[in-house]
Protein backbone atom coordinates (compact mmCIF):
# COMPACT_ATOMS: atom_id res chain seq x y z
CA UNK A 1 0.00 0.00 0.00
CA UNK A 2 2.83 1.98 0.52
CA UNK A 3 4.25 4.72 -1.99
CA UNK A 4 7.17 6.47 -2.56
CA UNK A 5 6.20 10.11 -4.19
CA UNK A 6 7.37 12.69 -0.91
CA UNK A 7 9.52 9.93 0.31
CA UNK A 8 11.39 8.38 -2.50
CA UNK A 9 15.09 9.94 -1.03
CA UNK A 10 14.07 9.01 2.38
CA UNK A 11 15.92 6.24 2.78
CA UNK A 12 19.13 6.99 0.92
CA UNK A 13 22.24 7.75 2.87
CA UNK A 14 23.38 11.21 2.81
CA UNK A 15 20.11 12.53 0.72
CA UNK A 16 19.98 15.45 2.95
CA UNK A 17 23.16 16.23 1.24
CA UNK A 18 22.81 18.40 -1.72
CA UNK A 19 25.28 16.44 -3.85
CA UNK A 20 23.64 13.41 -3.18
CA UNK A 21 20.25 14.71 -3.61
CA UNK A 22 21.24 16.12 -6.82
CA UNK A 23 22.12 12.94 -8.08
CA UNK A 24 18.75 11.82 -7.09
CA UNK A 25 16.94 14.55 -8.84
CA UNK A 26 17.04 17.49 -6.31
CA UNK A 27 16.28 21.41 -8.09
CA UNK A 28 16.05 18.84 -11.88
CA UNK A 29 12.82 21.08 -11.72
CA UNK A 30 14.05 24.25 -12.45
CA UNK A 31 15.24 24.83 -15.59
CA UNK A 32 11.25 23.93 -16.64
CA UNK A 33 10.09 25.93 -14.02
CA UNK A 34 12.15 29.15 -15.43
CA UNK A 35 10.82 28.51 -18.86
CA UNK A 36 7.27 28.49 -17.40
CA UNK A 37 5.54 32.02 -16.94
CA UNK A 38 4.56 32.22 -12.93
CA UNK A 39 1.07 31.96 -13.69
CA UNK A 40 1.66 28.78 -15.31
CA UNK A 41 2.88 27.31 -12.56
CA UNK A 42 -0.20 27.85 -10.35
CA UNK A 43 -2.32 26.90 -13.36
CA UNK A 44 -0.34 23.16 -13.22
CA UNK A 45 -0.63 22.98 -9.18
CA UNK A 46 -4.27 24.10 -9.41
CA UNK A 47 -4.75 21.06 -12.26
CA UNK A 48 -2.88 18.89 -9.48
CA UNK A 49 -5.38 19.13 -7.19
CA UNK A 50 -2.84 19.49 -4.36
CA UNK A 51 -4.61 20.49 -0.86
CA UNK A 52 -3.05 22.28 1.80
CA UNK A 53 -1.40 19.18 4.09
CA UNK A 54 -1.45 21.54 7.14
CA UNK A 55 -5.26 20.18 8.19
CA UNK A 56 -7.33 22.25 6.32
CA UNK A 57 -7.28 20.83 2.94
CA UNK A 58 -7.27 24.43 0.81
CA UNK A 59 -6.78 23.82 -2.75
CA UNK A 60 -2.94 25.40 -2.79
CA UNK A 61 -2.88 26.80 -6.14
CA UNK A 62 -6.56 28.71 -5.52
CA UNK A 63 -4.75 30.32 -2.30
CA UNK A 64 -2.08 31.25 -4.52
CA UNK A 65 -4.68 33.22 -7.47
CA UNK A 66 -6.00 34.92 -4.04
CA UNK A 67 -3.19 37.15 -4.26
CA UNK A 68 -3.69 40.78 -5.49
CA UNK A 69 -2.93 41.51 -9.06
CA UNK A 70 -0.61 44.21 -9.83
CA UNK A 71 0.31 45.53 -6.46
CA UNK A 72 3.52 47.59 -5.34
CA UNK A 73 4.43 45.72 -2.24
CA UNK A 74 6.80 42.59 -1.77
CA UNK A 75 5.20 38.88 -1.65
CA UNK A 76 6.00 36.93 0.80
CA UNK A 77 5.74 33.38 1.07
CA UNK A 78 5.50 31.43 4.96
CA UNK A 79 6.11 27.69 4.94
CA UNK A 80 4.32 26.30 8.18
CA UNK A 81 6.73 24.20 10.24
CA UNK A 82 5.43 24.38 13.32
CA UNK A 83 4.03 20.82 13.54
CA UNK A 84 2.78 21.33 16.60
CA UNK A 85 -0.84 19.16 16.12
CA UNK A 86 -0.48 16.64 18.98
CA UNK A 87 0.18 13.13 16.62
CA UNK A 88 1.74 15.02 14.21
CA UNK A 89 4.89 14.09 13.34
CA UNK A 90 5.27 14.05 9.20
CA UNK A 91 6.90 17.21 8.26
CA UNK A 92 9.98 16.18 10.49
CA UNK A 93 10.69 13.77 8.28
CA UNK A 94 10.60 15.83 5.41
CA UNK A 95 13.43 18.43 7.20
CA UNK A 96 16.07 15.64 8.03
CA UNK A 97 16.06 13.55 5.69
CA UNK A 98 15.28 15.50 2.15
CA UNK A 99 15.53 18.99 3.48
CA UNK A 100 16.29 20.02 -0.22
CA UNK A 101 12.73 18.45 -1.62
CA UNK A 102 11.51 21.41 0.58
CA UNK A 103 13.68 24.45 -0.67
CA UNK A 104 13.13 23.60 -4.68
CA UNK A 105 9.59 23.44 -3.62
CA UNK A 106 9.93 26.89 -1.74
CA UNK A 107 11.86 28.31 -5.32
CA UNK A 108 8.95 26.82 -6.96
CA UNK A 109 6.33 28.73 -5.04
CA UNK A 110 8.20 31.89 -4.86
CA UNK A 111 8.75 31.99 -8.76
CA UNK A 112 4.67 31.34 -9.52
CA UNK A 113 3.68 33.86 -6.63
CA UNK A 114 6.53 36.14 -7.59
CA UNK A 115 8.26 36.49 -4.16
CA UNK A 116 11.79 36.85 -3.70
CA UNK A 117 11.65 36.54 0.43
CA UNK A 118 10.54 33.09 2.17
CA UNK A 119 10.06 32.57 5.83
CA UNK A 120 10.39 29.02 7.11
CA UNK A 121 8.81 29.10 11.14
CA UNK A 122 9.52 26.30 12.76
CA UNK A 123 8.52 24.82 16.15
CA UNK A 124 11.39 25.67 18.81
CA UNK A 125 11.76 22.16 19.96
CA UNK A 126 12.89 21.24 16.98
CA UNK A 127 16.44 21.25 17.33
CA UNK A 128 17.74 18.32 15.25
CA UNK A 129 15.57 19.39 12.13
CA UNK A 130 16.53 23.22 12.30
CA UNK A 131 20.10 22.08 12.26
CA UNK A 132 19.66 19.49 9.10
CA UNK A 133 17.30 22.66 7.55
CA UNK A 134 19.65 25.73 8.38
CA UNK A 135 22.61 23.26 7.07
CA UNK A 136 20.71 22.65 3.49
CA UNK A 137 19.75 26.30 3.32
CA UNK A 138 23.67 27.26 3.61
CA UNK A 139 24.53 24.72 1.19
CA UNK A 140 21.89 26.03 -1.29
CA UNK A 141 23.06 29.51 -0.92
CA UNK A 142 26.69 28.11 -1.44
CA UNK A 143 25.56 26.37 -4.83
CA UNK A 144 23.68 28.69 -5.96
CA UNK A 145 20.50 28.15 -5.88
CA UNK A 146 19.48 30.32 -3.04
CA UNK A 147 20.83 34.52 -3.21
CA UNK A 148 21.13 36.95 -6.28
CA UNK A 149 20.56 34.07 -8.55
CA UNK A 150 19.07 31.08 -8.58
CA UNK A 151 20.55 28.11 -10.55
CA UNK A 152 22.18 30.64 -12.75
CA UNK A 153 19.17 32.52 -13.58
CA UNK A 154 18.17 36.38 -13.00
CA UNK A 155 15.90 35.65 -10.28
CA UNK A 156 16.60 36.49 -6.44
CA UNK A 157 15.49 34.45 -3.44
CA UNK A 158 16.30 34.47 0.32
CA UNK A 159 15.00 31.82 3.40
CA UNK A 160 15.15 32.68 6.09
CA UNK A 161 14.95 30.62 9.34
CA UNK A 162 12.80 31.36 12.07
CA UNK A 163 12.19 29.44 15.47
CA UNK A 164 9.25 29.57 17.10
CA UNK A 165 8.91 29.27 21.13
CA UNK A 166 6.97 26.53 22.17
CA UNK A 167 3.25 27.79 21.32
CA UNK A 168 0.55 25.75 19.96
CA UNK A 169 -1.19 28.57 18.72
CA UNK A 170 1.79 29.80 16.37
CA UNK A 171 1.10 26.80 14.18
CA UNK A 172 -2.29 28.80 13.47
CA UNK A 173 -1.15 31.24 10.18
CA UNK A 174 -1.94 34.57 11.45
CA UNK A 175 -0.67 33.94 15.02
CA UNK A 176 2.01 32.78 13.12
CA UNK A 177 2.59 36.01 11.32
CA UNK A 178 2.76 38.03 14.65
CA UNK A 179 5.86 35.69 15.94
CA UNK A 180 7.76 36.31 13.31
CA UNK A 181 7.00 39.95 13.32
CA UNK A 182 8.44 39.62 16.72
CA UNK A 183 5.16 39.96 18.65
CA UNK A 184 3.08 37.87 20.73
CA UNK A 185 1.70 35.17 18.96
CA UNK A 186 -2.14 35.59 18.80
CA UNK A 187 -4.10 34.91 15.91
CA UNK A 188 -5.59 37.79 13.79
CA UNK A 189 -9.21 38.50 12.76
CA UNK A 190 -10.16 37.30 9.15
CA UNK A 191 -10.47 38.71 6.54
CA UNK A 192 -8.02 39.84 5.34
CA UNK A 193 -6.84 36.66 4.93
CA UNK A 194 -2.98 36.69 4.49
CA UNK A 195 -3.01 36.68 0.75
CA UNK A 196 -4.19 40.07 0.98
CA UNK A 197 -2.40 41.54 4.22
CA UNK A 198 0.05 39.04 5.73
CA UNK A 199 3.40 39.59 6.84
CA UNK A 200 4.27 43.21 7.58
CA UNK A 201 1.06 44.22 5.67
CA UNK A 202 1.92 42.30 2.71
CA UNK A 203 0.36 39.75 0.51
CA UNK A 204 1.40 36.63 2.09
CA UNK A 205 1.33 32.80 1.20
CA UNK A 206 1.26 30.35 3.67
CA UNK A 207 1.30 26.53 3.11
CA UNK A 208 2.84 23.64 5.13
CA UNK A 209 5.99 21.90 4.69
CA UNK A 210 4.32 18.94 3.14
CA UNK A 211 2.26 21.00 0.40
CA UNK A 212 5.32 22.84 -0.59
CA UNK A 213 7.21 19.23 -0.75
CA UNK A 214 4.95 18.21 -2.98
CA UNK A 215 5.74 20.81 -5.63
CA UNK A 216 8.88 19.24 -7.10
CA UNK A 217 6.88 15.86 -7.88
CA UNK A 218 4.24 17.98 -9.10
CA UNK A 219 6.50 20.28 -11.55
CA UNK A 220 9.11 17.61 -12.91
CA UNK A 221 5.58 14.77 -13.61
CA UNK A 222 3.27 16.72 -13.89
CA UNK A 223 -0.47 17.25 -12.65
CA UNK A 224 -1.55 13.69 -13.87
CA UNK A 225 0.78 11.91 -12.32
CA UNK A 226 -0.10 13.30 -9.19
CA UNK A 227 -3.62 12.58 -9.77
CA UNK A 228 -2.83 9.34 -10.63
CA UNK A 229 -2.45 8.66 -6.94
CA UNK A 230 -5.55 9.44 -4.28
CA UNK A 231 -9.29 9.99 -5.12
CA UNK A 232 -10.74 12.44 -7.76
CA UNK A 233 -11.14 15.15 -5.24
CA UNK A 234 -8.59 14.01 -2.70
CA UNK A 235 -5.56 13.80 -5.04
CA UNK A 236 -2.00 12.80 -4.30
CA UNK A 237 -0.09 10.70 -1.57
CA UNK A 238 0.38 12.12 1.92
CA UNK A 239 2.71 11.33 4.73
CA UNK A 240 0.53 9.73 7.75
CA UNK A 241 2.03 9.57 10.89
CA UNK A 242 0.20 6.06 12.28
CA UNK A 243 0.50 6.13 16.44
CA UNK A 244 -0.53 4.68 19.63
CA UNK A 245 -1.64 1.38 20.20
CA UNK A 246 -0.71 -0.38 17.12
CA UNK A 247 1.97 -3.30 16.63
CA UNK A 248 4.36 -1.17 14.10
CA UNK A 249 3.57 2.71 14.65
CA UNK A 250 5.28 4.92 12.18
CA UNK A 251 5.79 7.20 9.36
CA UNK A 252 4.10 5.90 6.41
CA UNK A 253 3.56 7.29 2.76
CA UNK A 254 0.23 6.11 1.35
CA UNK A 255 -2.00 7.57 -1.53
CA UNK A 256 -5.14 9.29 -0.08
CA UNK A 257 -8.78 7.27 -0.32
CA UNK A 258 -7.42 4.10 1.46
CA UNK A 259 -9.65 2.00 4.01
CA UNK A 260 -8.80 3.43 7.38
CA UNK A 261 -9.20 -0.19 9.01
CA UNK A 262 -7.35 -1.81 6.42
CA UNK A 263 -4.30 1.06 7.00
CA UNK A 264 -3.81 0.16 10.69
CA UNK A 265 -4.58 -3.42 9.94
CA UNK A 266 -2.29 -4.13 7.14
CA UNK A 267 0.27 -0.50 7.61
CA UNK A 268 0.66 -0.17 11.43
CA UNK A 269 0.19 -4.05 12.32
CA UNK A 270 -3.46 -3.64 13.95
CA UNK A 271 -4.30 -3.48 17.58
CA UNK A 272 -1.62 -5.52 19.84
CA UNK A 273 -2.90 -9.66 20.42
CA UNK A 274 -5.76 -10.07 22.60
CA UNK A 275 -6.85 -6.20 22.03
CA UNK A 276 -10.37 -4.90 21.07
CA UNK A 277 -10.47 -1.79 18.57
CA UNK A 278 -12.32 1.32 20.81
CA UNK A 279 -11.77 4.28 18.70
CA UNK A 280 -9.43 6.34 15.73
CA UNK A 281 -8.70 9.98 16.17
CA UNK A 282 -8.02 10.15 12.19
CA UNK A 283 -6.04 13.28 12.11
CA UNK A 284 -4.18 14.83 15.02
CA UNK A 285 -5.87 15.55 18.62
CA UNK A 286 -8.66 18.16 16.92
CA UNK A 287 -10.53 15.82 14.45
CA UNK A 288 -13.57 14.28 16.37
CA UNK A 289 -12.92 10.32 17.45
CA UNK A 290 -14.03 7.32 15.21
CA UNK A 291 -16.04 4.75 16.65
CA UNK A 292 -15.04 1.15 15.51
CA UNK A 293 -18.06 0.97 13.57
CA UNK A 294 -17.59 4.13 11.88
CA UNK A 295 -13.67 3.48 10.93
CA UNK A 296 -15.44 0.68 9.08
CA UNK A 297 -16.48 2.62 6.35
CA UNK A 298 -14.23 5.63 6.14
CA UNK A 299 -11.48 6.13 3.85
CA UNK A 300 -8.52 8.31 4.50
CA UNK A 301 -9.62 11.25 2.41
CA UNK A 302 -11.24 14.52 3.19
CA UNK A 303 -14.65 13.52 1.51
CA UNK A 304 -14.74 10.50 3.82
CA UNK A 305 -13.71 11.93 6.65
CA UNK A 306 -16.43 15.23 5.84
CA UNK A 307 -19.21 12.67 5.59
CA UNK A 308 -17.92 11.04 8.81
CA UNK A 309 -19.04 13.98 10.83
CA UNK A 310 -14.47 14.47 11.41
CA UNK A 311 -12.08 15.80 9.33
CA UNK A 312 -8.91 14.65 7.56
CA UNK A 313 -6.32 16.90 9.51
CA UNK A 314 -2.81 16.46 9.65
CA UNK A 315 -2.69 12.61 8.92
CA UNK A 316 -1.98 12.28 12.36
CA UNK A 317 -3.78 8.99 13.06
CA UNK A 318 -3.80 7.98 16.74
CA UNK A 319 -5.21 4.18 17.78
CA UNK A 320 -7.00 3.56 20.53
CA UNK A 321 -7.75 -0.01 21.70
CA UNK A 322 -10.02 -1.38 24.84
CA UNK A 323 -7.69 -0.22 27.63
CA UNK A 324 -8.22 3.09 26.64
CA UNK A 325 -10.23 5.22 29.33
CA UNK A 326 -11.71 7.92 27.16
CA UNK A 327 -12.54 9.93 30.06
CA UNK A 328 -9.33 10.80 31.31
CA UNK A 329 -7.98 11.14 27.66
CA UNK A 330 -10.26 13.96 27.51
CA UNK A 331 -8.93 15.55 30.65
CA UNK A 332 -5.46 15.05 28.68
CA UNK A 333 -6.90 17.15 25.53
CA UNK A 334 -8.94 19.85 27.50
CA UNK A 335 -5.60 20.43 29.52
CA UNK A 336 -3.74 20.70 26.38
CA UNK A 337 -5.77 23.27 24.83
CA UNK A 338 -6.37 25.10 27.80
CA UNK A 339 -2.61 25.04 28.67
CA UNK A 340 -1.90 26.44 25.02
CA UNK A 341 -4.78 29.42 24.62
CA UNK A 342 -2.94 32.44 23.57
CA UNK A 343 -5.76 33.78 26.34
CA UNK A 344 -6.88 36.33 23.66
CA UNK A 345 -10.79 35.62 23.77
CA UNK A 346 -12.91 34.69 27.11
CA UNK A 347 -14.33 31.70 26.02
CA UNK A 348 -11.63 29.80 25.02
CA UNK A 349 -9.50 31.00 28.25
CA UNK A 350 -11.98 31.01 31.01
CA UNK A 351 -14.30 28.14 29.15
CA UNK A 352 -11.53 25.43 28.26
CA UNK A 353 -10.28 26.26 31.98
CA UNK A 354 -13.93 25.67 33.18
CA UNK A 355 -14.25 22.38 31.35
CA UNK A 356 -11.06 21.33 32.51
CA UNK A 357 -12.12 21.12 36.12
CA UNK A 358 -15.66 19.11 35.57
CA UNK A 359 -13.73 16.80 33.88
CA UNK A 360 -11.26 16.66 37.31
CA UNK A 361 -14.51 16.10 39.05
CA UNK A 362 -15.81 13.56 37.19
CA UNK A 363 -12.87 11.88 37.32
CA UNK A 364 -12.82 12.60 41.37
CA UNK A 365 -15.77 10.35 41.68
CA UNK A 366 -17.68 13.83 42.70
CA UNK A 367 -19.49 14.39 39.30
CA UNK A 368 -22.84 14.51 38.87
CA UNK A 369 -24.98 13.87 35.50
CA UNK A 370 -25.39 17.76 34.79
CA UNK A 371 -21.98 18.10 34.84
CA UNK A 372 -21.96 15.67 32.06
CA UNK A 373 -24.61 17.72 30.14
CA UNK A 374 -22.74 21.13 31.08
CA UNK A 375 -19.75 19.93 29.29
CA UNK A 376 -21.74 19.74 26.25
CA UNK A 377 -23.37 23.26 26.68
CA UNK A 378 -19.81 24.46 27.64
CA UNK A 379 -18.70 23.30 23.78
CA UNK A 380 -21.69 24.64 22.19
CA UNK A 381 -21.29 28.27 23.90
CA UNK A 382 -17.37 28.31 22.91
CA UNK A 383 -17.28 27.40 20.05
CA UNK A 384 -17.01 29.97 16.73
CA UNK A 385 -16.74 32.63 19.16
CA UNK A 386 -13.69 33.57 19.19
CA UNK A 387 -10.31 34.57 16.87
CA UNK A 388 -9.32 31.39 15.91
CA UNK A 389 -10.20 27.97 15.70
CA UNK A 390 -8.03 26.56 19.06
CA UNK A 391 -11.20 26.41 21.17
CA UNK A 392 -13.21 24.95 18.48
CA UNK A 393 -10.61 22.12 17.65
CA UNK A 394 -11.17 21.39 21.70
CA UNK A 395 -14.43 21.19 21.63
CA UNK A 396 -15.24 19.47 18.27
CA UNK A 397 -12.89 16.92 19.23
CA UNK A 398 -14.49 16.75 23.27
CA UNK A 399 -18.08 16.94 22.08
CA UNK A 400 -17.27 13.89 20.08
CA UNK A 401 -16.25 11.40 23.12
CA UNK A 402 -18.89 12.86 25.36
CA UNK A 403 -21.72 11.77 22.53
CA UNK A 404 -20.23 8.31 21.48
CA UNK A 405 -18.49 7.34 24.62
CA UNK A 406 -21.36 8.83 27.72
CA UNK A 407 -21.20 5.77 28.75
CA UNK A 408 -17.63 5.78 30.04
CA UNK A 409 -18.84 9.59 31.43
CA UNK A 410 -21.74 7.90 33.45
CA UNK A 411 -19.49 4.86 34.90
CA UNK A 412 -17.51 7.50 36.77
CA UNK A 413 -20.55 9.37 38.15
CA UNK A 414 -22.37 6.25 39.11
CA UNK A 415 -19.53 5.15 41.58
CA UNK A 416 -16.36 6.56 39.92
CA UNK A 417 -15.50 3.34 37.89
CA UNK A 418 -12.94 4.16 34.74
CA UNK A 419 -14.00 1.48 31.79
CA UNK A 420 -10.14 0.42 32.59
CA UNK A 421 -10.94 -0.44 36.47
CA UNK A 422 -14.15 -1.69 35.31
CA UNK A 423 -12.56 -4.25 32.72
C1 LIG B 1 -7.92 33.79 0.95
C2 LIG B 1 -10.18 33.23 1.28
N1 LIG B 1 -7.45 32.74 1.65
C3 LIG B 1 -9.42 30.34 3.27
C4 LIG B 1 -6.92 30.25 3.37
C5 LIG B 1 -6.58 30.58 4.80
C6 LIG B 1 -5.73 29.36 5.18
C7 LIG B 1 -6.35 28.23 4.41
C8 LIG B 1 -7.28 27.36 5.20
O1 LIG B 1 -6.80 25.89 10.07
C9 LIG B 1 -7.20 23.57 10.24
C10 LIG B 1 -7.88 23.86 11.56
C11 LIG B 1 -7.16 22.92 12.53
N2 LIG B 1 -9.24 34.04 0.76
C12 LIG B 1 -9.74 32.10 2.04
C13 LIG B 1 -8.35 31.92 2.19
N3 LIG B 1 -8.21 30.81 2.96
N4 LIG B 1 -10.39 31.11 2.71
O2 LIG B 1 -7.02 28.82 3.32
O3 LIG B 1 -8.11 28.15 5.97
P1 LIG B 1 -8.97 27.58 7.17
O4 LIG B 1 -9.52 28.79 7.88
O5 LIG B 1 -9.92 26.58 6.66
O6 LIG B 1 -7.97 26.78 8.10
P2 LIG B 1 -6.82 27.19 9.14
O7 LIG B 1 -7.21 28.31 10.03
O8 LIG B 1 -5.51 27.34 8.43
C14 LIG B 1 -6.27 24.66 9.77
C15 LIG B 1 -6.84 21.76 11.61
O9 LIG B 1 -6.44 22.39 10.42
N5 LIG B 1 -5.80 20.92 12.09
C16 LIG B 1 -4.53 21.40 12.12
C17 LIG B 1 -3.62 20.98 12.92
C18 LIG B 1 -2.23 21.43 13.03
C19 LIG B 1 -1.23 20.95 12.26
C20 LIG B 1 0.19 20.97 12.53
O10 LIG B 1 0.65 21.14 13.64
N6 LIG B 1 0.94 20.76 11.49
O11 LIG B 1 -1.54 20.36 11.14
C21 LIG B 1 -6.15 19.62 12.40
O12 LIG B 1 -7.22 19.16 12.26
O13 LIG B 1 -7.94 22.49 13.60
O14 LIG B 1 -9.24 23.51 11.44
O15 LIG B 1 -4.43 29.54 4.74
O16 LIG B 1 -5.89 31.78 4.89
N7 LIG B 1 -11.48 33.49 1.07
Amino acid sequence: MQVKVLSARFDIPDAHKIEVAKEHGAYATLDKVFAMQPEEVIELVKASGLRGRGGAGFPTGLKWSFLPKNIDKPVYLAVNSDESEPATFKDRYILVRDPHMLIEGIIICCYAIKSHAAYIYIRGEYTTQVKALQAAIDEAYAAGYLGDTIAGKDYKLDVTVHRGAGAYVCGEETALLESIEGRKGQPRSKPPFPAVEGLYGCPTIINNVQSIASLPFILANGSDAYKAYGTEKSPGTHLFGISGLVKKPGMYELPLGLPLLEVIDKVAGGVRDGRKLKGVIPGGSSTPVLTPEEAQTVTLDYESMAAHKTMFGSGGIVVLDDTVDMVKLVENLIYFYHHESCGQCTPCREGLGWMLKIVKKIIRGEGTIADIDLLTELCDNIEMKTVCVLSAACTMSTRSYLNKFRHEFEAYVNGGASAQTAM
